[in-house]
């Protein structure tokens, strides 16, 4: 049943990443969500190919993150963690840090995935100083990562429209390639087999800059925002040796890969790559409650324990890091995770199932590549001539009137379902995506 939409006045929000103009021309809106379905203003149901952004892990509407935030906001709605504390913050610090990767083991409460990557970049500067090498200061990232929108997070990220307009950034601050070659790679199954070479970039920016220079290098285990690019095999284990080689320390971005996304808690699991710190957020809270988090290994944590014990070891924080509701919450998401097995289900048959899914899209017209790892996947189609990016615009549009989100990046349409989705709603969502492609010109 459609219903009447009753639209409101939307001149005064200026929306975020987003058309503005276009949008209130033709608005596509929502009003309510529940497990897979968002439902539309027009009363349709349309099922989540993309978690929302990426956050919704746990599926929408989940009553016992409800329950948790609304009880914490009666007990106690706010208080204060610089030089006070609460135990909701000590607990769930010590939650997340069981399940981090062995040695990452502190961690540090933001209230965004932008706040997590400036947060993360910060604590390495502060480490390298403690340690008498404040010289390090240069940061290494990479083409088409995303790292937020903070100052810090557009210098290391790589994708230009984030940056071109907003000035030069952090001084100091070198790229490596991206690994994306669809030249040689379209419709692997997984992990390339190409690309290995391009971890080199890291031993190039240390005899370029010298590596007493460099702090450390961002990485995102799969990129996401850029349209899930994935790791060629053993790439990620390189870059971890020259980075160790170096004294250099190896922040992973798993804001989009932390919590279950290929079936493992955390991307450094499914690689078996150990990080010095990753940052997260979105599925920490299931995407309920802004929060993010930096998880912080032992020895760069305890770098900083030093000095007279009045001393505050780190300048740093945020009124709502550790916010009581965000804390209720995200404990709430853990014990959902834990209980329904979510962290590990992309890791079993569902993940085989995704990729023959999102594969069998191959024959579809404009179709130049599919990638798929764990519950994340893209499928890549030719640019319009004169037109990069309008294929994967219309497609997305075409879907979500017929009743499928998914989510546009360049001439790519990425997903990454909840991971509550059953293999019936992956074919519904691969079977709108087919239709939406046939139908472009
Ligand atoms: N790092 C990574 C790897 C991200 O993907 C951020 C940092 C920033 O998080 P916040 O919470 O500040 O937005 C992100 C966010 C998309 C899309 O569809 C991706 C993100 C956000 C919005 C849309 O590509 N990633």
């Amino acid at each position: 049943m459609t219903l009447p939409r009753n639209t409101p006045d939307m001149n005064a929000y200026w929306m975020p990443f987003t058309a503005n103009r276009q949008f209130k021309a033709d608005p596509r809106m929502f009003v309510g969500a529940k497990d897979m379905h968002y439902t539309s203003d027009d009363g349709r149901q349309v099922l989540d190919g993309t978690a929302g952004l990426w956050c919704v892990n746990a599926g929408h509407g989940r009553t016992e993150i409800a329950d948790a935030a609304h009880r914490q906001l009666l007990t106690m709605d706010y208080a204060p963690n610089f030089q006070m504390g609460h135990s909701l913050s000590f607990d769930f610090a010590t939650a997340l840090a069981k399940l981090a990767p062995d040695g990452i083991d502190h961690v540090f409460f933001t209230n965004s995935g932008s706040e997590s990557v400036d947060t993360a970049l910060k604590i390495v500067l502060a480490y390298h100083r403690a340690r008498g090498e404040g010289q390090r200061t240069r940061f290494i990232g990479r083409e088409k990562g995303y790292h937020g929108v903070g100052f810090g997070g557009i210098s290391v990220g790589g994708l230009v429209n984030n940056r071109r307009v907003f000035g030069p950034g952090l001084p100091g601050v070198d790229h490596m390639r991206h690994t994306l070659d669809i030249a040689r790679d379209a419709f692997s199954p997984c992990q390339p087999a190409h690309g290995l070479e391009l971890a080199e970039d890291l031993e190039r920016a240390v005899a370029l800059h010298g590596a007493e220079t460099i702090a450390a290098v961002i990485i995102e285990p799969v990129q996401g925002s850029a349209g899930v690019v994935i790791p060629p095999k053993g790439y990620l284990e390189r870059v971890r040796e020259i980075a160790t080689k170096h004294g250099i320390l190896l922040i992973f971005d798993e804001v989009i890969t932390g919590f279950g996304r290929l079936g493992t808690p955390f991307a450094a699991q499914y690689f078996n790559v150990q990080p010095d710190i990753i940052t997260c957020a979105k599925g920490l809270t299931n995407g309920a409650v802004p929060m993010g988090a930096v998880l912080v290994g032992g020895h760069v944590h305890d770098a900083l324990m030093t000095g007279p014990e009045a001393t505050i070891e780190l300048f740093h924080g945020y009124t709502y890091s550790g916010h009581p509701v965000a804390c209720a919450a995200g404990q709430a998401t853990l014990d959902i995770y834990a209980r329904e097995g979510l962290l590990t289900r992309a890791a079993q048959g569902l993940a085989d199932h995704w990729q023959k899914a999102l594969h069998s899209l191959r024959d579809c017209p404009h179709v130049i590549d599919i990638r798929t790892i764990g519950l994340m996947g893209a499928v890549e189609m030719a640019p319009r001539a004169g037109a990069p990016g309008a294929r994967a615009y219309e497609a997305f549009v075409h879907c979500f009137r017929a009743g499928q989100l998914v989510r546009q990046s360049g001439d790519a349409l990425a997903f990454s379902p909840p991971l509550i989705i059953s293999e019936a709603q992956i074919d519904e969502l691969v079977a709108g995506v087919r239709a939406a492609i046939v139908a472009l010109k």
